[in-house]
């Protein structure tokens, strides 16, 4: 009787492993999930500004007030060009150092053919133009304006 109930037993337990293997081993696994949402990054948002003669690749920025705005500039032309706003509030940077200039709180200057990477915090919301410092140029098109909200 002893034996008989063991062999039962052993036979439950063996019939459990085999369910336990089939259902384990068969199909594929599905990836797992993650991986495939983008990390949402950092605060701030960034853009691309391609100086050309005479203009802007954009008149338009937008940016939001107490978050980093990156402009990734690219002087295309064969003429030297800048980036600047006479009067926003914030921090700007061009490639890691203070950008603002005597009377320009941003003033980025990319040489011919260069670039630079400009990033501007505004403090408040509101609308900033952005020009090139050149003499003419900015009466031939090169401005914009920065929106920030
Ligand atoms: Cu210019």
């Amino acid at each position: 009787m002893r034996k008989f109930t063991k062999a039962i037993i052993l036979g439950m337990a063996s019939a459990t492993l085999l369910v336990a293997a089939c259902s384990g081993g068969g199909e594929a696994k599905a990836p797992a999930a993650g991986g495939a949402a983008s990390s949402a990054g950092g605060a701030g948002t960034s853009a691309t500004l391609t100086l050309m003669d005479i203009s802007y690749s954009t008149n338009a920025l937008s940016g939001t007030a107490g978050q980093p705005l990156t402009v990734n500039i690219t002087n295309s032309g064969a003429l030297d060009h800048d980036f600047t706003i006479d009067k926003i509030a914030g921090t700007a940077t061009l490639d890691g150092k203070d950008a603002k200039a005597t009377g320009q709180d941003v003033h980025a200057p990319i040489k011919a053919k260069g670039t630079g990477k400009v990033v501007i915090t505004p403090s408040a919301a509101g609308t900033y133009e952005f020009y090139c410092t050149v003499a003419g140029h900015k009466d031939a098109g090169m401005k914009g304006t920065l929106t920030v909200k």
